[in-house]
């Protein structure tokens, strides 16, 4: 029997409660491998953690090996194979976008440094909570063991999101969509690109788009997506967001037959900022993910691009004092 570590923190939050059951029901690992989940939060939830437990149980998953509940994180990081940092600090009323950066820094810079000692070094770190591209870099920053190209941030949302919208609008179906990404940051300036988009193979329905939908009605929408969510639910996306995050590891473990976003590490590629996380197009294989580097990239797509990388460095200047 093979078994893989899997730490999620903000285990008692909205998107562990979506993501517990749908890792345990997938199958992204073959079926002798048997899951021990380390559910990581803090020690107020912990009684909440004690009933996802309890429920987790109650499905008797045949992929389950066990369950570890705690409030340290230097036992949920022991031996792991794969940490999905989803806990964050939410932001409350009034809070400045700065104070939630700075607050979430501190928790993810801590959290890095018993990654460090504690998870194998081979561990694959997915990070969500947000700000997610911006908290991974401090995971890069003071995880100095873990290789960066181990460390990603979730995008995938934003991908699927798109790729909803887009197949609605195409009368297509969302597997004959292919090669279609999302550049930046996740959050608004994001820039989901549909300019290589293959639909079942051919780009004639994409040609034929109404180029101010695409501008004014596509692009904003899965840009703004998150807060239509809220509008509606009340709350923030949490089942569609533990389906991207299935979605990341699954890409992760067993490799894409398409196009792929995540935050990376950048290497200065498409001349972004070699110091940001930055959601680059991706080819990912079992055994390696690279960037997709010979796009070539309309006057209105380096536009798009150059915002969010602008946004993303912001953001490291308000953290810099912590890298
Ligand atoms: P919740 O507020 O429901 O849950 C967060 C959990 O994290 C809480 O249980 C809290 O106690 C816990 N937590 C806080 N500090 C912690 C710490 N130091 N160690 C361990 N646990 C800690 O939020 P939820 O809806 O689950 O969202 C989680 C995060 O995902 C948020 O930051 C959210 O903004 C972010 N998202 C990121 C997305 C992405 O695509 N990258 C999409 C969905 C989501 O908005």
């Amino acid at each position: 029997m093979n078994k893989k570590i899997i730490t999620i923190t903000g285990a008692a939050g909205n998107i562990a409660y979506s993501l517990i059951f749908r890792l345990l029901s997938g199958n992204i690992f073959n079926q002798d491998t048997k899951i021990q989940l380390n559910l990581l939060d803090v020690s107020a939830v912990l009684p909440v953690l004690k009933g996802v437990k309890l429920e987790v149980e109650d499905c008797a998953f045949k992929q389950l090996d066990s369950i570890l509940i705690t409030d340290k994180p230097e036992k949920a990081f022991s031996d792991s194979d794969f940490i999905l940092l989803v806990g964050a600090k939410p932001r409350s009323k009034g809070m400045q976008r700065a104070d939630l950066l700075i607050d979430n820094a501190n928790i993810f810079q801590g959290q890095s440094k018993l990654i460090n000692e504690n998870a194998k070094k081979s561990t694959k770190i997915i990070v969500v909570g947000n700000p997610a591209n911006t908290n991974a870099l401090i995971i890069q920053n003071y995880a100095k063991d873990i290789p960066a190209e181990n460390i990603s941030s979730l995008m995938r949302l934003d991908q699927n999101r798109a790729k909803s919208i887009l197949s609605s609008k195409t009368n297509s179906r969302v597997e004959q969509i292919h090669q279609l990404i999302v550049w930046g940051n996740h959050s608004a300036t994001q820039y989901p690109d549909i300019n290589n988009v293959l639909i079942d193979g051919s780009n004639q329905k994409i040609l034929g788009l109404d180029s101010d939908w695409v501008s004014n009605e596509f692009i904003p929408r899965v840009q703004n997506r998150g807060a239509e969510i809220i509008e509606h639910r009340g709350k923030s996306s949490a089942a569609s967001a533990a389906s991207a995050i299935f979605d990341h590891m699954n890409s992760l473990v067993n490799g894409s037959n398409d196009w792929e976003s995540m935050g990376i590490m950048s290497p200065n590629s498409y001349g972004i900022d070699d110091q940001i996380f930055f959601s680059y197009p991706l080819n990912i294989t079992k055994s390696k993910i690279e960037i997709i580097d010979n796009i070539s990239l309309t006057d209105d797509s380096l536009s798009y691009i150059k915002k969010s990388e602008k946004e993303l460095i912001s953001e490291r200047d308000i953290i810099k004092d912590l890298l």
